[in-house]
């Protein structure tokens, strides 16, 4: 039987902490695979609080407050993405471009991606150009994620391919892009390698390069 998620997706939508952790567990313990409980329980809440955002239903606080709450679900569920492993298959550095704070996205591809083989080198949010720069270096990293959720902070994608190719190290990786306001084309307008609508579609294109 599918667990209730509409009573989990309301719990993130007013950000009941303990009410998404409680449900959360309920689900895995009813044996509910943890990528449905991601997308059914907790994605699927989330845009709909953004939907609420955008027609002014929800300020600032309220989406805060249901961002928090998404994290106490999806801490349960992260090492159980993360752990199916597979060896080896390169490091990915993996960051929120600078001036963006959105981190739900990216922790979720980081751990989807680990899942997968990949080592992955998380670098945080608002990290700008010469961090990616000097952890693909560093780490030499076979991939590059970027995060962006707003429309304002998504030309920081372009600066970062850009100072990749300075440092020479942009044909030593494969570069990927995504968040809600990224689209096919604007990948292809700034030379990233690749676009992913979810996490998991990431993964399967991540893996055409190795
Ligand atoms: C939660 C949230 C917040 C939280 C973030 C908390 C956190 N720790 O992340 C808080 C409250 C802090 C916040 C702040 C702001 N936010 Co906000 N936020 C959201 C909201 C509701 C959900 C985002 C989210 O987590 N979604 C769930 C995750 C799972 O989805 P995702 O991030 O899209 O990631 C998936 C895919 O996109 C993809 N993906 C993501 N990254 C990558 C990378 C690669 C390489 C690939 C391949 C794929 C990929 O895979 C992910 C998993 O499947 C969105 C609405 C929305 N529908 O997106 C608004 C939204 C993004 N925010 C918005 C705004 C305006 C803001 C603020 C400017 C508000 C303000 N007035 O201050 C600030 C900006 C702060 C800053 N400088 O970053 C707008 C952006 C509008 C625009 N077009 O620019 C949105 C769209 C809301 C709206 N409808 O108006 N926000």
């Amino acid at each position: 039987m599918m667990p209730n998620y509409e009573e989990l997706n309301e719990a993130v939508i007013v950000g009941d902490r303990d009410k998404v952790a409680e449900l959360t567990q309920k689900a895995i313990d009813e044996g509910a695979p943890p990528r449905e409980v991601l997308d059914k329980g907790l994605v699927v809440a989330m845009d709909e609080v953004g939907r609420r955002y955008q027609t002014g239903e929800f300020y600032f606080p309220e989406m805060l407050r249901a961002a928090r709450s998404m994290y106490s679900g999806l801490d349960l569920l992260r090492p159980m993405l993360a752990a199916s492993k597979d060896e080896g298959r390169g490091t990915v550095v993996l960051g929120t471009v600078k001036g963006d704070l959105h981190d739900i996205g990216k922790n979720i591809l980081g751990a989807l991606f680990e899942g997968a083989g990949y080592e992955v080198v998380d670098i945080g949010i608002d990290a700008n150009p010469q961090k990616f720069v000097d952890a693909v270096k560093e780490h030499e990293a076979k991939f590059v994620l970027m995060s962006a959720l707003l429309t304002t902070t998504m030309e920081e994608m372009k600066k970062t391919i850009l100072a990749l190719a300075d440092a020479g190290v942009r044909e030593s990786v494969v570069v990927g892009i995504g968040g809600a306001p990224v689209t096919e084309q604007f990948s292809q307008e700034i030379g990233a390698d690749f676009y992913a609508t979810d996490a998991a579609s990431a993964v399967a294109k991540a893996r055409e390069f190795n």
